[in-house]
């Protein structure tokens, strides 16, 4: 029997930083360990047609089993695999495995028509069923698979926890090309990469599940906290520095910092190592000792679960937190120059216009710390999808499921109530830039994959060093965050400042705006984009000259954003206006800090509703 296992894309393009695929490494190192031939295909490294790749990968390697796996997130690429495999051969069998596969076992079985589904941590329960397929063995017998028997659906129990974590094999990354994975990383790849020019960062794992339960979470792993002991830990991350040279490790438990005594003795043994670490944390875990021994130790970020300002949310959450411990920890995490990860997120079920505002007045308070804000999203398996999906909110789980499983208003505010939550939390979302101020900007060189690079030096705003950094590549989109490499908090740059020889043509459309605010030409702006981000950029593009913009229309299709108050006017839905009544001299201008996807669409649009291609000016630049 040959098996392919298949990473799903997780990012849009080549060459987009993704997260390893750690889950599906361990699946392979167990096969590979019981003698099947395995073999790999990552799809984020596929720069042609993915499903021909698909084909091509089962047809070279004579494969009579497909499986792959992810989360609820990755539904339309999983959906893309399977049927890719089943019209290419319907006999070929499917197994899948993941959160996506655990939280909803039948929904998603049966709407992907698999042959067999394996729930929550996949290494023993594949072993088993794989020796059921080759040898006909009762399928009924395997514990953690789903299945079909006489047409019918069947679920068997759960399988216990592996407790003996320490009997799995080191996860196979070579099955996915690890080493295309490390050459592809670049600085400015994600909030974590940026110590290093030549960032050689790998996921680690070493405790599985989590003590807590949340009513936003879920745990694809199960229920019971379990962890590796340091000697396996530190056997693997021998061997990872030794075959693959990394300089970074980002370990990947849900919630590494449970036992204190443990993180303590964690710290002292990846010391010798020198290498730089991120973990996920609880602000009740850390205090000033900890904070010390583990900065020493080579962490530089910590991902905090913060959620809430409110005392009264956190209790709804089942955070088991206060919010005096967050702004104690946030604090010495500041002080001992450790970059600070971390989310409010909006919409718990007790959620009011009192708590979210008390939220958003500690988010303003601490602005320097780059909290995000976000609105929460019942994933599927959570106790909050469970409780909507009884209370009849979710109604169709498979369609809530294939739009992303998109924010939905779980409080008791009226809907127009939390609408405007939503827009107030999106909007400050996009307010809180703390600008570095850039003192010199050079391209270094093309890179076939990783495109221009450039190396520049910026004075960071929070603690005033001057700081030097080369291999970063261009980020579109006006603004984005990069962490400082002496006290690790992050702050913002403007693109076409670091990036210079990426915007040209930028260049040239701004002196065409200033030719035409001179001629006072009509100007239409599409989209809204958030208004404090929006003058930022534009105040960089245009100096002095910005007080003198005027717009006469402002487009969104946000249909929360109609007739909203923006700058001097109010906005107005380009989905549904008669752009017949509009003067056909206006000129629009697409925003600065839209992405590319949404760049095409609006263009695409305007183009549609007879606007003439020279009537659209780019304050963004893609190509
Ligand atoms: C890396 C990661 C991601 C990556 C995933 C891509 C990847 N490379 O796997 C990315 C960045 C895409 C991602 C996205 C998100 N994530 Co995430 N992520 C993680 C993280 C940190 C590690 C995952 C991991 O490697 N686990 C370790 C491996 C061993 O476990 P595993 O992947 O689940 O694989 C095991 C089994 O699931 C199974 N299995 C998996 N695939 C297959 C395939 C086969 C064939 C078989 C047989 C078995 C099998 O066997 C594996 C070994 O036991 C986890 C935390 C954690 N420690 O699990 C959170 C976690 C999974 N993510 C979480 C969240 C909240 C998110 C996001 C919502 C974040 C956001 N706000 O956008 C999104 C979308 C999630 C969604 N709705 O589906 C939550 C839970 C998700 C949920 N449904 O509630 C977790 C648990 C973190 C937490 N505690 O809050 N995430
Ligand atoms: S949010 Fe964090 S503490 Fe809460 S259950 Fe999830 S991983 Fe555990």
């Amino acid at each position: 029997m040959n098996i392919l296992l298949i990473a799903p894309r997780y990012r849009r393009e080549y060459g987009e930083y993704y997260e390893f695929p750690l889950g599906l490494a361990y699946i392979s190192a167990v096969l590979k360990k019981s003698g099947y031939n395995v073999f790999g295909l990552n799809l984020n490294h596929c720069k042609t047609n993915e499903q021909e790749e698909i084909i091509q990968a089962i047809r070279k390697n004579n494969i009579q089993i497909v499986a792959t796996g992810g989360l609820s997130a990755h539904y339309p690429k999983i959906k893309m695999i399977i049927d890719t495999v089943k019209s290419h051969d319907e006999n070929l069998i499917t197994i899948l495995g993941g959160g996506i596969l655990s939280s909803e076992p039948k929904l998603i079985y049966e709407d992907l028509k698999l042959n067999y589904g394996v729930l929550q941590e996949g290494e023993e329960t594949i072993i088993e069923l794989i020796d059921a397929i080759i040898n006909k063995k009762d399928f009924a017998q395997i514990k953690g698979i789903i299945f079909t028997s006489n047409n019918k659906t069947c679920i068997n129990p759960l399988r216990d926890s592996i407790d003996k974590l320490d009997c799995l094999p080191f996860p196979d990354y070579e099955i996915f090309d690890v080493e295309e994975y490390l050459d592809m990383q670049k600085p400015n790849d994600d909030y974590y990469m940026y110590p290093f020019d030549n960032p050689r960062v790998l996921p680690v794992i070493s405790t599985r599940s989590c003590p807590y339960s949340c009513t936003f979470c879920y745990h694809p792993l199960g229920k019971t906290y379990r962890v590796n002991t340091l000697d396996y830990f530190f056997h693997w991350i021998d061997f990872l520095v030794e075959k693959y040279n990394i300089n970074m490790v980002a370990v990947l438990d849900e919630l590494f910092s449970v036992n204190k005594e443990r993180m303590m003795e964690f710290a002292k043994r990846i010391k010798k190592y020198n290498l730089k670490w991120i973990a996920q944390m609880r602000v009740d875990d850390v205090d000033e000792e900890t904070l010390k021994t583990l900065k020493a130790s080579g962490l530089f970020y910590i991902s905090y679960g913060i959620e809430s300002a409110s005392d009264e949310v956190l209790k709804s959450m089942k955070k088991k937190l206060k919010v005096n411990k967050i702004d104690e920890a946030l604090a010495l995490t500041k002080k001992h120059k450790i970059g600070i990860q971390g989310n409010l997120i909006f919409g718990d079920s007790i959620e009011s216009k009192a708590t979210y505002q008390k939220s958003l007045q500690w988010w303003e308070k601490h602005k320097d710390y780059q909290i995000n804000l976000a609105l929460i999203e019942p994933y599927p398996g959570t106790p909050i999808y469970l409780k909507a999906v009884a209370d009849g909110l979710i109604k169709d789980r498979l369609s809530f499921i294939k739009q992303g499983s998109s924010p939905m208003n779980l409080t008791q505010m009226s809907d127009e109530e939390y609408n405007e939550m939503s827009y107030t939390v999106t909007n400050k979302s996009a307010s809180q830039m703390i600008m570095a101020t850039v003192l010199e900007s050079e391209k270094i060189c093309e890179d076939d994959i990783k495109g221009n690079l450039y190396k520049f030096k910026v004075i960071c705003p929070h603690c005033k060093e001057e700081i030097l950094y080369s291999n970063m590549h261009k980020v579109v989109g006006g603004i984005f965050k990069l962490g400082c490499r002496n006290c690790n908090q992050r702050f913002d740059l403007f693109s076409h400042e670091v990036f210079p020889n990426d915007f040209l043509d930028l260049n040239d459309n701004i002196i065409k705006l200033k030719k035409l605010m001179d001629n006072n030409t009509q100007l239409a702006l599409i989209p809204s984009t958030p208004e404090s981000q929006l003058k930022l950029i534009l105040k960089s593009f245009l100096k002095d000259k910005f007080d003198d913009l005027k717009f006469k229309y402002y487009f969104d299709r946000d249909i929360r954003k109609e007739g909203t108050k923006y700058f001097n006017g109010h906005i107005i839905n380009h989905e549904t206006y008669d752009f017949s009544k509009i003067d056909k001299d206006v000129i629009f201008l697409l925003s600065p800090s839209i992405s590319s996807i949404s760049y095409k669409s609006i263009k695409k649009n305007l183009l549609n509703k007879n606007i003439k291609e020279e009537n659209i000016l780019s304050l963004v630049c893609f190509e």
